[in-house]
């Protein structure tokens, strides 16, 4: 009865705290442009933005499904896809509105969800074994000197090349951390099997999934192609890669914990 109740009223709060975020139709009527139908790229920031939104409720519904060891994993899930969401609203105005590329609205977002994806690393480990400090702190640097070398070059604060290598050293960094630093060898030693092969897919997902991100980068500011090529491509490149590495990274987690939570 006491579970039956308390569940509802997770659920109603989750669907509640979506409702807020969702803007209403009402927005496009009032003479915002609207989206074309050649916009490619006005439809996947569309598309993304609401399966960033169901995302959000799945993993928040899922919560109470799991142990409650796992609810942290899930709610820090629910965090990133909640906020990416949020920005995507904007992201996607600018884009349909202006044409022009949200790029502090990205990296807004990005500051925020990448350290909470970092973050998951530790979570995950943290719930079957002890962890120092320094593995959070690490992965968190790695983080912001990534994505600070990013905005620096397309913002236009520096030049576009060397801002791309500062900021691929800070993602060498996390990639060392989780194959062979102290990360990886906790997870070898001490983890659980579910967990370890969680751990081993979320790093693949740094490793590939992130790659499509300088890819991005690379596609948008590096080949010398037309502004409004280039644009396109920066812009779909990292929607795209928004979905796989928040949602499916998400999802691994999801998977992670239902399988150890059901073993229980
Ligand atoms: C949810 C958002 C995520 C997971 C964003 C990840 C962003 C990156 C992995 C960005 C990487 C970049 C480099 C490795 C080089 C410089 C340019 C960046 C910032 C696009």
């Amino acid at each position: 009865m006491i579970r039956s109740l308390k569940s509802s009223v997770v659920k109603s709060g989750a669907l509640f705290a979506l409702s807020l975020f969702t803007p209403t139709p009402a927005m496009a009527a009032a003479g915002e442009p609207n989206l074309k139908a050649d916009d490619l790229v006005g439809v996947t920031f569309w598309v993304i933005s609401m399966a960033l939104v169901a995302a959000t409720a799945f993993f928040f519904l899922e919560i109470q499904r799991v142990a409650p060891k796992w609810k942290t994993s899930l709610t820090v899930s629910g965090l990133v896809t909640l906020v990416a969401a949020t920005h995507y609203f904007y992201m996607r105005e600018v884009w349909v509105a202006t044409g022009a590329t949200p790029t502090v609205f990205r990296y807004i977002d990005w500051l925020i969800t990448v350290p909470l994806l970092m973050v998951e690393f530790y979570i995950i480990l943290s719930a079957v074994t002890k962890v120092p400090g320094g593995v959070f702190w690490r992965l968190i640097i790695g983080t912001l000197v990534m994505l600070v070398g990013g905005y620096l070059g397309e913002a236009g604060l520096m030049g576009v090349w060397p801002a791309f290598i500062i900021g691929m050293a800070g993602w060498a960094c996390i990639i060392y951390e989780i194959y062979f630093g102290e990360a990886s060898k906790i997870n070898a030693e001490s983890a659980t099997p579910a967990v370890q092969s969680a751990f081993k897919l979320m790093r693949n997902i740094v490793l590939i999934g992130w790659a499509i991100y300088p890819l991005g980068y690379f596609l948008g500011y590096l080949t010398g192609g037309s502004a409004a090529n280039s644009a396109n491509m920066l812009n779909v490149v990292y929607n795209l890669a928004d979905f796989v590495n928040k949602i499916g990274f998400g999802v691994i987690i999801w998977q992670c914990a239902v399988s150890e939570s059901d073993k229980a």
